[in-house]
């Protein structure tokens, strides 16, 4: 019988029913058999994180630095194996998936450093001889619950901060990724972290998502993942008067102004596009171009686009892995079809490839003469598509960034001062890029959108400690 991984549960490696963890890049290729919670299990993990709290709460900062800083050790010691690990599992390409590792030992260092860095203010009293101290204290049990498109950065940038600010943590990874999420969770294990305070607990989202979801027990929840499924989380949180914090849909613009540097919005462009196969909330999938540019970048992009490889992720040479399942694959492939019928130019790609081994392979997909009002437009794909629409000018090419329902990322190629600056002043998106990629950020500096795409306090960097901590203000008669 194969090894199965299992949930971790108040400390012992438990769970009898497992479902297979398959390589989108070959199908044959079965990763590991992963434990899945019944909602009893889920039950089990919440009593013991809440039982942890107290304790952990009070541990001294030296301990919490300790965990910390040794799994941000042993993950960048690790760096290539967990990378082939994330690649096989995921399908995004082995120097992609490196990266996303080598980020997450980035994050537990971060949040290890932030454990010395806690500080209150002390201040005085409207009213004499009273002494008023403010203090940030943990929230107490926090449910975590990651999608699949970044199977260890995601869980990296909520663990750290979860446990570094003193609370305990029920963690649910994407059903199709959970090898990243057992690895995370087995290094905190074996470098100290008490029972009970990181329970991991894989499944499906309908069972262990929703026996989270329906327990009084959580003091707050974390998500990234769809809209939907963020508007469950957020209703159930309502209900259960709950902190929740979310990161949902992008449809991030990259615009392109006629004084844009060629091969600095083409690279801007296909990176943002087409790398991760898409597959990245912060992905640009409408690519806005000023008349003067127009046909110049969309030849200069078809020509990028014929040279990248699609193929294994596990492939030296690949640049575009394969899409994560068969469901987004046939999400990708209807939206081609219906930007076909919606009238849109299809620019590149749109076919299905065969590869040597068995997968999910879809060619980057580019279409032009797109209208902002066009579905392919204003909803979110995931995939390896996106859409060139034409504008007359800087002003149209603004207005359209923000005629969105999202509010993640958005970008803009141009060498002029005046119209980057006005750009990152008047985009309507919580993060914004100047002749960069609208996806790729920094591990320490705060993370999230506006609109649709987010609600809730900031994730990552020093900004994490709004949604893990509570404040309390404490006054003394002197
Ligand atoms: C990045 O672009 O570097 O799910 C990170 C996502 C985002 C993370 C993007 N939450 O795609």
């Amino acid at each position: 019988m194969n090894k199965i991984y299992h949930n971790l549960i108040a400390g012992e490696w438990i769970g009898t029913d497992a479902s297979k963890n398959i390589s989108p890049s070959d199908t044959n290729d079965v990763v590991g058999e992963y434990a899945r919670a019944s909602v009893d299990e889920v039950k089990m993990a919440l009593a013991a994180a809440r039982a942890a709290f107290p304790s952990w709460a009070r541990s001294g900062i030296l301990e919490r630095n300790s965990v910390l800083k040794k799994t941000a050790d042993e993950i960048l010691a690790r760096k290539d194996e967990l990378g082939k690990l994330l690649a096989r599992e995921e399908g995004k390409t082995l120097p992609e998936a490196t990266g996303e590792v080598l980020r997450a030992a980035q994050i537990f260092d971060f949040f290890a450093g932030e454990t010395l860095r806690l500080a209150g203010e002390l201040v005085p009293s409207a009213r004499p001889n009273i002494g008023v101290e403010i203090t940030r204290e943990p929230l107490g049990v926090i449910g975590i619950i990651t999608p699949w498109n970044f199977p260890i950065a995601i869980p990296a940038w909520k663990i750290a901060p979860a446990l570094a600010y003193g609370n305990t943590v029920v963690f649910k990874p994407a059903d199709l990724v959970p090898g990243c999420a057992w690895a995370i969770v087995d290094i905190l294990h074996r470098n100290g972290l008490p029972k009970g305070v990181l329970n991991l607990v894989m499944g499906r989202g309908s069972v262990v998502g929703q026996a989270m979801l329906d327990s009084p027990d959580l003091a707050g929840v974390t998500f990234t993942g769809s809209t939907a499924t963020g508007r469950r989380v957020a209703l159930s949180s309502i209900e259960h008067n709950r902190k929740f914090q979310l990161e949902m849909g992008g449809k991030n613009p990259m615009v392109v102004l006629d004084d844009a540097d060629l091969s600095v919005a083409v690279e801007a462009a296909a990176n943002s596009s087409f790398y991760s196969t898409g597959q990245r909330c912060t992905a640009s999938s409408r690519l806005i171009v000023t008349e003067g540019i127009h046909n110049r970048f969309v030849s200069a992009l078809t020509e990028r686009l014929q040279s990248l490889t699609v193929d294994n992720a596990l492939k030296e040479g690949t640049h575009i892995g394969p899409v994560v399942d068969e469901k987004q694959l046939k999400t990708d492939i209807d939206y081609i079809e219906i930007g076909k019928s919606e009238g849109a130019k299809l620019a590149f790609g749109g076919e299905l490839v065969k590869r040597e081994t068995p997968g999910f392979y879809l060619q980057p997909t580019l279409f032009t003469e797109a209208t902002n009002q066009m579905r392919i437009s204003r909803e979110e794909i995931f995939g390896p598509v996106a859409s060139v629409i034409r504008v007359r000018d800087y002003d149209e090419a603004l207005a359209v960034a923000n005629d969105t329902p999202f509010g993640l990322s958005a970008g803009i190629a141009t060498t002029s001062l005046k119209h980057a600056t006005h750009f990152k002043r008047n985009s309507e998106a919580g993060m914004v890029m100047v002749n960069l990629p609208t996806a790729g950020v920094d591990f320490h500096v705060p993370f999230g959108g506006r609109k649709a795409s987010s609600f809730g306090p900031r994730e990552q960097g020093r900004y994490a400690n709004e949604f893990f901590t509570t404040v309390k203000t404490a006054y003394t008669l002197a």
